[in-house]
């Protein structure tokens, strides 16, 4: 099995669609059979970084927490995903700080607020304008776009599968698999 170790970085808004998009990259890349990790709120917030909220400075370790562990597996061979919401640019700097250069591929799913905050899968923004949540990205807490991502996803136009094609076309063209 051929595959050269990377990180696909997703960062978007919450309800921009990225952890769906990195679900089906990953089962695209295990049909292919490439061995991959994927590394979202799901699996890291409610176990490694069970401690920390929503702060700014909470956000800031989680991120730190989650580049240490993308790097852990991509020392293990595998093709990572990370899903999270990543915010701040000096994180996703220093994230990609710690790899080496190329092996950081930053996914930017560029999802209009107005997009996100219409479909509200899961009832958070209701609840972050109501101000039931505080800190809430895009309402209340910062959001910085990405200014040099490797990939862009319009997520308001581009469907998931299209998204996911377009990133494994990626990784074939830059020989990661
Ligand atoms: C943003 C929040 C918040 C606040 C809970 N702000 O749509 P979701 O539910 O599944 O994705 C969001 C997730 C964001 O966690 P991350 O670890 O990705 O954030 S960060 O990278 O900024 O550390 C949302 C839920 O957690 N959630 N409260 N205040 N999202």
């Amino acid at each position: 099995k051929s595959q050269k170790a990377s990180v696909l970085w997703f960062t978007g808004l919450s309800g921009s669609g990225k952890s769906t998009i990195a679900n089906m990259v990953e089962k695209k890349l295990h049909a292919l059979g490439k061995h991959t990790y994927l590394l979202d709120g799901d699996n890291v917030r409610h176990g490694l970084n069970k401690d920390l909220g929503f702060t700014d400075a909470d956000r800031v370790e989680n991120i730190r927490r989650v580049g240490e562990t993308a790097k852990l597996f991509v020392d293990a061979g595998l093709i990572s995903l990370v899903s999270f919401i990543s915010p701040f640019r000096s994180e996703r700097q220093m994230a990609r700080g710690l790899l080496e250069e190329g092996e950081f591929i930053e996914v930017f799913v560029d999802t209009p607020l107005e997009v996100c905050e219409e479909r509200d899968i899961k009832g958070l923004y209701a609840k972050a304008r109501a101000g039931e949540i505080k800190n809430f990205t895009g309402i209340d807490s910062a959001y910085e776009r990405p200014e040099n991502a490797e990939i862009i996803i319009d997520g308001a136009t581009t469907s998931v599968e299209q998204a996911a094609d377009n990133i494994i076309a990626y990784l074939k063209e830059n020989r990661f698999i």
